[in-house]
């Protein structure tokens, strides 16, 4: 009996944790898998700083704040479709967004989130982190649409 208390919380855990893939789920049905790239950040840099993706397809930035001090991943303007964005500082909050040019997700020490979307217009589009200083120490690349 007492094991069964002290796994409750687990248990409760696993419950939310579907719950919440239950809620992403929700408007995706009719599209493909999301082409997953891994973009980690370290102070002060992404480790990945050349992603490419077709235009219309779904793709899902996974990122990882493998530093010491919070970093953030802002685009100001790329035409796309369905922003979901997952994990980040306000403690996994999990945001849909009407078709908007604007991504933004910062990430504190130890934590990651996702951003997943489909581009709409071929171009080459500028990521960076909005942290006072790291723009300028090099910490941006590109995301280009073909
Ligand atoms: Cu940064």
């Amino acid at each position: 009996m007492r094991r069964i208390v002290r796994s409750l919380p687990l248990v409760l855990a696993a419950f939310a944790a579907l719950a919440l893939l239950a809620a992403c789920g929700g408007d995706d049905k009719d599209e493909a898998p999301a082409r997953a790239m891994q973009v980690s950040m370290q102070d002060i840099a992404y480790s990945n700083i050349a992603l490419t993706a077709s235009k219309g397809e779904h793709i899902r930035i996974e990122l990882d704040n493998k530093g010491q001090v919070t970093h953030d991943f802002t685009v100001d303007g790329i035409p796309m479709q369905g922003l979901h964005m997952m994990g980040g500082a306000s403690g996994g909050d999990h945001q849909h967004m009407a078709a908007d040019h604007a991504m933004h997700l910062a990430l504190d020490k130890g934590q990651s989130g996702s951003l997943e979307f489909t581009p709409t217009e071929a171009g080459t589009y500028e990521f960076y982190c909005t942290v006072a200083g790291h723009r300028d120490a090099g910490m941006h690349g590109t995301l280009t649409v073909q």
